[in-house]
């Protein structure tokens, strides 16, 4: 792409966008300052570092088997620097606790300890990158249908330890970063058919919780995932969105929306300002449900863009922290890291271009047909030569450049796996 008309594109998308009331400048300004939580997960299929050869489980699933996926940690974090090294920004990286440090030692999930993301937080530092972090509960012979929502007191408390020491590696990691670590925690915890009492196994889950969330840290924060069901857990989902919605007003906690994890018509866009007024902050796994799959690639979707319109709208940029939350590997794996990374920029991009004083002052004048066109003229505006400048001032590949960058590390590196 040649410079000069990427220069000459912006510049008339500048004026095209100031008539309506919108400062492309300082749009640019403040995309430079969103940044992502990349899923360590999408480069290697969920599989994680403990080397005890199991496979997948807690009701979620990666199909495909295209060749190049990260085997070690080596391999990750060079997958991982490739892939940011294509979106613009400074962004962060999601950590699961499987994706630990164990130096070929068998570390059961009840004892692991911060000095197993030692090397991780020193690997950050580095590169500029900070981390967020998740428990891990499923993928383990402890994990069966339940885990801290499990009558066995044995597993449940096994897994109420591994959480809380989880939240003491988050607090380590948010220390070292001089920024809170977004602690995540999800549970695939249901069942197949429907149970004779449903309830049951949600006051247990609360008691966990309780427990879980016991001591008081201040460099982490703790965040609560929902899900509608799983794959072999269909009928009921312990941690519905209700369970944790309830949970988090309640008690003060960040719920997670996955927006792979609701109903296909109902809108995720429509939940951020209620979430605002009743809970912390939000934090977005930012996904794609297809039928019965909840992790697809993540595209520049009309669902996306509401989403990222509804936070801008509400100016709530700095209390919605944005993760990814996908897998795919039929494809390229660092192509789906940036597709979705930089599908998910591109709606955020758009959010800010709004012009969204112009839209309130018809709004408060009543007048609604004013509204509705610009509403649809808005659509059209020239977005995409203001995307291309984003990427231009990042130093990132502009437009669909980057294909051939992924293509020649394809080449050079994970085709040799
Ligand atoms: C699963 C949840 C959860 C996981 C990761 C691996 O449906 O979305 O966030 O994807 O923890
Ligand atoms: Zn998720």
């Amino acid at each position: 792409m040649k410079e000069n008309n990427i220069l000459s594109a912006y510049a008339i998308a500048k004026e095209r966008f100031a008539a309506v009331g919108v400062n492309t400048d300082a749009v640019l300004e403040k995309m430079s300052k969103i940044s992502l939580s990349l899923h360590c997960w999408q480069a290697d299929d969920v599989t994680g570092f403990e080397n005890t050869g199991g496979s997948l489980s807690g009701g979620i699933q990666v199909t495909g088997n295209y060749p190049g996926r990260a085997r070690n940690m080596e391999e990750l974090r060079s997958d991982v620097l490739k892939a940011t090294s294509l979106i613009a920004g400074k962004h962060r990286l999601n950590l699961h606790e499987i994706y630990g440090d164990f130096g070929g030692k068998k570390i059961d999930r009840n004892e692991v300890t911060p000095e197993h993301f030692s090397g991780w937080m020193q690997w950050a530092k580095e590169n500029g990158m900070k981390l967020d972090f998740n428990s891990t509960s499923f993928s383990h012979p402890k994990s069966g249908d339940l885990t801290l929502a499990n009558p066995d007191e044995g597993i449940r408390s096994f897994w109420v330890e591994h959480t809380k020491r989880c939240r003491q590696i988050a607090e380590e990691m948010g220390k070292a970063q001089n920024d809170p670590c977004m602690m995540n925690l999800w549970i695939h915890d249901g069942s197949k058919e429907v149970p004779a009492s449903r309830i049951k196994y949600r006051r247990i889950l609360e008691k966990s919780l309780d427990e879980i969330f016991e001591k008081k840290y201040s460099n982490m924060k703790d965040c609560i995932e929902a899900k509608l069901f799983g794959i072999g857990l269909e009928s009921y989902t312990v941690g519905s969105y209700d369970f944790y919605l309830g949970y988090g007003a309640k008690k003060g906690k960040i719920v997670t929306l996955d927006t792979g994890h609701f109903h296909l018509t109902e809108s995720i866009a429509d939940k951020v300002s209620s979430l605002l007024l009743f809970t912390p902050e939000i934090m977005l796994h930012v996904s794609r449900p297809i039928r019965w799959d909840s992790d697809h690639v993540v595209i520049l979707s009309d669902d996306l863009l509401d989403l990222a319109r509804e936070i801008v709208r509400c100016n709530a940029l700095d209390r919605v922290h944005i993760g990814l939350d996908y897998f795919d590997a039929t494809i390229n794996r660092i192509g789906a890291y940036v597709i979705g990374s930089r599908a998910t920029q591109k709606a955020f991009l758009q959010a800010l271009l709004e012009p969204h004083t112009l839209l309130t002052k018809y709004e408060e004048e009543g007048k609604y047909f004013q509204r509705l066109a610009l509403q649809e003229e808005a659509k059209s505006l020239p977005w995409q030569a203001v995307w291309d400048m984003f990427c231009l001032k990042a130093d990132v590949p502009v437009g669909e450049s980057y294909i051939a960058e992924i293509e020649r590390y394809e080449h050079d590196v994970t085709s040799k796996r």
